[in-house]
């Protein structure tokens, strides 16, 4: 079976699968400080937000949106036909960007993002209407705040309960079966809408930058309240392209 294809299936049984480089080592650097600038001018417009302020400690994960639209280069990463090829095979020809977000899990201490589903938000019109790309610009492991994931867990929608100041959560994930998900800087991994996942602090002395690109099946509608219209307006629809270059 070629390798894209076994890809496409190791996402299907288990809701998630880790694609490979996305970006080459010697340009990391380079999109390192993309990103720094493109955070640096969100804090100036007050585009910046603060996810999931734990009450006690004051941990933060920071997070942009739209990030695409802040670097012609961070655009061009995320219709990279390295990800949308592995989109295309999963949601079928016709894709469009629903949603892009940068968030970056400061050094040293940070936020958690507790365990969610995403399609729980967008509340897209079918179940396999959602992937999303989450690619690395650091080594996400355990002690950065790598994913953590459950597999096999994506064929329904799960409730989420408020979660404090946390926001709204699933807490009946059985975390003994949760598996971390490390993954190496310019890599990615693709996520199923409705696999449960969520990341823990970032302990290491470097920050954790992701760039997590949610995508959609043309067909589909998004429902949640803050995505309702976004499908039509914001992202044209994404085509199959041969172009490789980022
Ligand atoms: O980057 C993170 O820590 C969380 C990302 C996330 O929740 C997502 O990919 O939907």
């Amino acid at each position: 079976m070629p390798a894209e294809r076994q890809k496409i299936s190791e996402f299907h049984r288990l809701g998630f699968v880790r694609v490979g480089e996305l970006i080459p080592h010697e340009r990391l650097k380079e999109f390192r400080q993309i990103f720094d600038d493109a955070l640096d001018s969100a804090r100036q417009y007050s585009r910046l937000q603060t996810l999931r302020q734990q009450p006690a400690d004051q941990c933060t994960v920071l997070q942009f949106e739209d990030f695409h639209t802040y670097d012609r280069r961070l655009d061009a990463l995320v219709r990279n036909s390295k990800v949308t090829d592995m989109i295309h095979g999963i949601l079928g020809d016709r894709i469009r960007m629903l949603f892009s977000q940068a968030i970056q899990k400061p050094a040293y201490h940070s936020g958690v993002i507790d365990w969610h589903q995403d399609d729980f938000f967008f509340d897209s019109s079918h179940n396999k209407a959602v992937a999303s790309a989450w690619i690395t610009l650091d080594d996400a492991t355990k002690e950065s705040g790598c994913l953590w994931m459950i597999a096999g867990q994506h064929k329904n929608k799960l409730s989420h309960v408020q979660k404090g100041k946390g926001g709204l959560a699933i807490d009946t994930i059985d975390e003994e079966q949760s598996i971390a998900v490390e993954l190496k800087a310019g890599h990615f991994l693709i996520h199923h809408g409705l696999a449960p996942h969520r990341s823990l602090p970032n302990f290491s002395c470097h920050p954790r930058r992701a760039l997590v690109a949610h995508f959609m099946d043309a067909g589909a509608e998004a429902r949640g309240e803050n995505y309702r219209g976004r499908s039509d307006c914001l992202s044209p629809v994404i085509e199959r392209s041969n172009e490789n270059g980022i």
